[in-house]
């Protein structure tokens, strides 16, 4: 008897029922873990002091050494980004409309409507998927009091343009620069740049302590006042000069960031390994993009982000998304569909569609793909196998979509 012929790459696919045994799931962000004994070791050490958080030694080390890695003069540490991007606002005194990218995490825009402040969406650049300077100089308004930068995917943004354009209308400016530890502009660190930048250190990130972030500044008073912000307002034991609030970092959340900011190095060379396989895996796949970082950047690799040319690959992000995971592969499509887009913005300044085409155009293509040390290659070949398929099989795929009724 003659064996049955193999299926064909569709008829592989879960998406169309096909059986996947126990093939693995990857995701997107899977948290790099550091050395077992080293984390349990300083979490045994926290406990045996009887000393969890409130300026105890782990955060203490950890800022330290986060502040001597990059380069910078002051490193406070947080519980999330979010609440770092807050304090670190209310610590520049901010008031009124601050200038954001359209097109990010909606934890940029929170931070800044938590405190009243108006975040006023701007456009990004249509190379970069960075705020545009150009979009940014014609947002600015009398009640305009600061910018904010992101340094997207992890790559720096247009650094000097918003410098530039900060001086030119005495603007204060800050950076949130979630997912760029260990970046760096001109051999210059992330975290010396605008009077504050905010990292995060959630477990999503290539260096993490669960749930966390910093506040990185080179500004002596700005570094008092956000650690007062920090500590609800308090300068010592019973006096509290100014508004705040809890956003202090755990001595067990250090314990899991000093251990991680030590594999740093092997991190970083897990997520550029990936990347580069991702590289030349993705490299004749018509319509897939890898987004790339500028000459003069160094960055981390712990974004791989490509974009879905509808045009040339002949299938959109959202199908190439539903067949992935469908495959276990947890792809994400961040930041979509724009912060303009989400509530409570939509409602408070309905955009119309001509006001950020490059946001809703990046938004509809984007799609980050599983990395981290927990990626093999054999995983990313996985993915790259399956995304060339996709194109490869478009037609069929899509024909396939509609007569069951996903299309
Ligand atoms: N600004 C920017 C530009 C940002 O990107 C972010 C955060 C912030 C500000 C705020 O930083 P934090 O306040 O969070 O410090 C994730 C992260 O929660 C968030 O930190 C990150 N950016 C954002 C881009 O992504 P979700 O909603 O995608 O998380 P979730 O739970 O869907 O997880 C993603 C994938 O990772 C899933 O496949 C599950 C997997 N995963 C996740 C966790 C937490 C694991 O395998 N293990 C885990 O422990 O938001």
């Amino acid at each position: 008897m003659t064996p049955p012929p193999p299926p064909s790459f569709v008829e592989g696919l879960g998406a169309f029922g096909a059986d996947l045994g126990d093939r693995e799931v990857l995701h997107v962000g899977r948290p790099n873990i550091p050395d077992r004994e080293v984390v349990l070791d300083r979490i045994g050490a926290a406990l045996d002091r009887r000393w969890l958080s409130n300026d105890g030694p782990a955060v203490a080390e950890f800022e330290a050494a986060v502040a001597a890695r990059l380069d910078v003069g002051h490193c406070i540490a947080v519980c999330s980004a979010t609440q770092g991007l807050s304090v670190a606002a209310m610590a520049m005194g901010l008031k009124g409309e601050v200038l954001v990218p359209a097109f990010t995490f909606v934890a940029t825009a929170h931070a800044l409507s938590w405190l009243g402040l108006q975040p006023v969406f701007c456009d990004i650049d249509r190379d970069t998927h960075q705020l545009d300077p150009v979009v940014a100089a014609a947002s600015i308004t009398e009640r305009t009091s600061a910018i904010l930068g992101v340094h997207t995917w992890g790559r720096p943004s247009d650094v000097d343009a918003l410098v530039d354009l900060a001086h030119r209308h005495d603007l204060d400016l800050f950076f949130d620069a979630a997912p760029a530890f260990g970046a760096s502009l001109r051999g210059t660190s992330i975290g010396n740049f605008g009077r504050a930048e905010v990292v995060s250190f959630h477990a999503t990130k290539i260096v993490t302590s669960g749930e966390g972030g910093a506040i990185l500044t080179n500004d002596d008073d700005l570094a008092v006042r956000a650690r007062m912000i920090r500590t609800f307002g308090f300068v010592d034991n019973d006096r509290v000069e100014s508004l705040g609030t809890n956003a202090k970092m755990s001595e067990l959340g250090a314990a899991l960031g000093l251990s991680s900011l030590e594999r740093y190095p092997e991190f970083r060379a897990a997520a550029e390994r990936n990347f580069r396989r991702y590289e030349t895996g993705l490299a004749g796949v018509p319509g897939v993009h890898l987004v790339q970082h500028p000459d003069d950047t160094e960055i981390n690799f712990h974004n791989v982000v490509v974009e879905v040319d509808p045009h040339e690959a002949d299938v959109d992000r959202d199908l190439v998304l539903r067949i992935l995971t469908a495959d276990r592969v947890l792809a994400r499509r961040y930041f979509w569909p724009g912060c303009h887009r989400m509530e409570p913005y939509r409602t408070q300044r309905p955009p119309t569609d001509q006001e950020f085409p490059v946001t809703d155009l990046v938004a509809q293509r984007v799609l980050s793909l599983p990395t981290g040390s927990s990626i093999a290659v054999g995983d990313v070949d996985r993915v790259c196998a399956l995304v060339a398929g996709i194109v490869e099989h478009g037609a069929e795929i899509r024909a396939r979509d509609e007569r069951e009724g996903h299309g």
